[in-house]
């Protein structure tokens, strides 16, 4: 029984492929998606496709990334509108065929998504919590989108907080919280990278291993 975290894929449907050949998830493994699906990469079509077939093989859970609140969004909002298009929305546009085709394909696994999962002693988050609020007020905005000010600081949440949406060139391990976003999507040679919990040990793995 492993719990596994995968964080902004952001269209990069082979190192997706690549990483989930790696971890080979069995039956009962859970495997969190922790959002940024979707954007820069050519293939957030697939991406999706095939998060969603992963529900035949392990325990799926889906959370919300700043790129699909920004998709959520851009109809009915200026500024999400502009934060979709130009932060590499025109590449899911085309892997839809358009726009409009992005809901019509796939409006039910985009409005299902969570803001956060807990299992254990961990909580999982695209972005991270506004540090003095409870977890009950938080935001959703805060969550896919708070950078520094989550993760430059201590937090007591009880919880162990795996999250992703700033990239670094690799995952940032804190007492209190680990960022697994290794920046796919957004660089070149840039790996998909999964946070592995077994008997109470974290590991990672890449999509280059
Ligand atoms: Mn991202």
């Amino acid at each position: 029984m492993r719990l596994i975290g995968i964080s902004d894929i952001h269209g990069e449907y082979e190192k997706l492929c690549r990483l989930l050949e790696n971890i080979s998830p069995q039956k009962n493994d859970t495997i969190v998606f922790m959002g940024d699906y979707i954007d820069r990469g050519a293939k957030s079509r697939e991406v999706v496709d095939k998060i969603i077939s992963m529900q035949d093989i392990c325990n799926c859970v889906y959370l919300i990334g700043s790129h699909e609140y920004a998709m959520l969004h851009a109809p009915n909002d200026e500024y999400y509108n502009y934060l979709f298009w130009n932060y590499g929305g025109d590449a899911t546009a085309k892997s839809y065929g358009s726009f409009e085709n992005i809901m019509k394909v796939h409006a039910d696994f985009f409005n299902s998504l969570k803001p956060y999962y807990i299992k254990d002693n961990y909580l999982f988050i695209h972005a991270g919590l506004r540090i003095g609020i409870p977890l009950e007020q938080q935001n959703l905005v805060d969550m896919v989108y708070i950078r520094s000010e989550f993760y430059n600081k201590k937090h007591n949440f009880p919880f162990k907080i795996i999250f992703g949406h700033t990239e670094f060139d690799k995952p940032q391990i804190r007492n209190d919280k680990i960022c697994i976003d290794t920046g796919c999507g957004k660089y070149k040679n840039a790996p998909l990278t999964a946070i592995i919990i077994e008997n109470s040990t974290e590991k990672f793995m890449n999509s280059d291993d």
